[in-house]
């Protein structure tokens, strides 16, 4: 009986897990009216369900991401790198001003999960998959690879990028950032780069740090390129008085 009752209790627990994941994922997407969201549902799950959750390739999310297009938001678009709760903190509220991926319909769904899949099962799984690092072909690195990606690919107008004052690299050629959307900057669409340098309380760099040169030139030539040191509380001023254009944020 202890072994019946183990396998239920585990069935049980994957049966909830899977269902916790799917609400989440329905009631994130609900608040964008425009979307069909089993549509959306079906095409996140095939592309790991039943799948050894590290030979998940960043193009399995393709029938997804054409399914919900990013849409171009010419000089509104944030990028950032090791800034995540600082420039979250301020596209909350400046909506009118700033939006991230994590702000998009894709991006905002699936923040924060964890998911996976296993062979020759039909679940979803949101624990024992395999951690961001462990291979490079995991479900979760390869959406947000994909979705960095195809949201870099839109980029127009003006773009801002928040790099962090606080760490020995603020433009680190392993970040997404560097890697992934940096290159797909084009200057037929994007005019402008602004770099804000988010400068908390114990920086150790700024925009004369040498990490940023290899930004300049990684840029698509035609692309201008800005930095400035901002206070993380002025940029949580920003937030807090929608009354300041945002222009006029620093
Ligand atoms: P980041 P990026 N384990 O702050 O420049 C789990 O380094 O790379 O910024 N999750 C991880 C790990 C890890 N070791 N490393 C990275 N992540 C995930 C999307 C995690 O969700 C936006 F458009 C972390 O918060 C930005 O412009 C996120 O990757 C750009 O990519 C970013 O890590 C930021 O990528």
């Amino acid at each position: 009986t202890a072994l019946i009752i183990l396998i239920l209790g585990l069935s049980l627990g994957l049966t909830v897990g899977r269902r916790n994941i799917r609400s989440t994922f329905f009631s994130r997407c609900e608040k964008f009216k425009e979307h069909d969201c089993k549509k959306l549902w079906d095409l996140f799950e095939k592309a790991y369900v039943n799948k050894d959750p590290c030979k998940v390739p960043v193009e399995a999310y393709n029938p997804l991401i054409a399914a919900a297009p990013f849409k171009p938001q010419c000089n509104k678009m944030m990028f950032w790198s090791k800034t995540k709760d600082v420039v979250h903190g301020l596209t909350a509220k400046r909506k009118d001003c700033f939006v991230t991926l994590e702000d998009t319909l894709l991006g905002s769904v699936l923040d924060d999960l964890t998911w996976c899949g296993k062979e020759g099962s039909k679940d979803t799984f949101t624990a024992g998959c395999p951690e961001w690092s462990e291979c490079v072909n995991n479900p979760v690195r390869s959406f947000w690879n994909r979705s960095s990606a195809a949201f870099a690919d839109v980029a127009c107008g003006d773009v801002t990028a928040m790099l962090s004052g606080s760490i020995d690299t603020p433009f680190n050629s392993t970040s997404n950032f560097a890697s992934i959307e940096v290159p797909r900057f084009k200057a037929s669409r994007v005019k402008k780069l602004n770099v804000v340098m988010v400068i908390q309380k114990n920086a150790i760099s700024n925009c004369n740090h040498p990490s940023l040169k290899n930004l300049r030139q990684s840029l698509d030539t035609g692309i201008t390129y800005s930095c400035k040191d901002v206070s993380e509380s002025r940029i949580q001023e920003c937030g807090a008085k929608p009354e300041i254009a945002c222009g006029a944020c620093w």
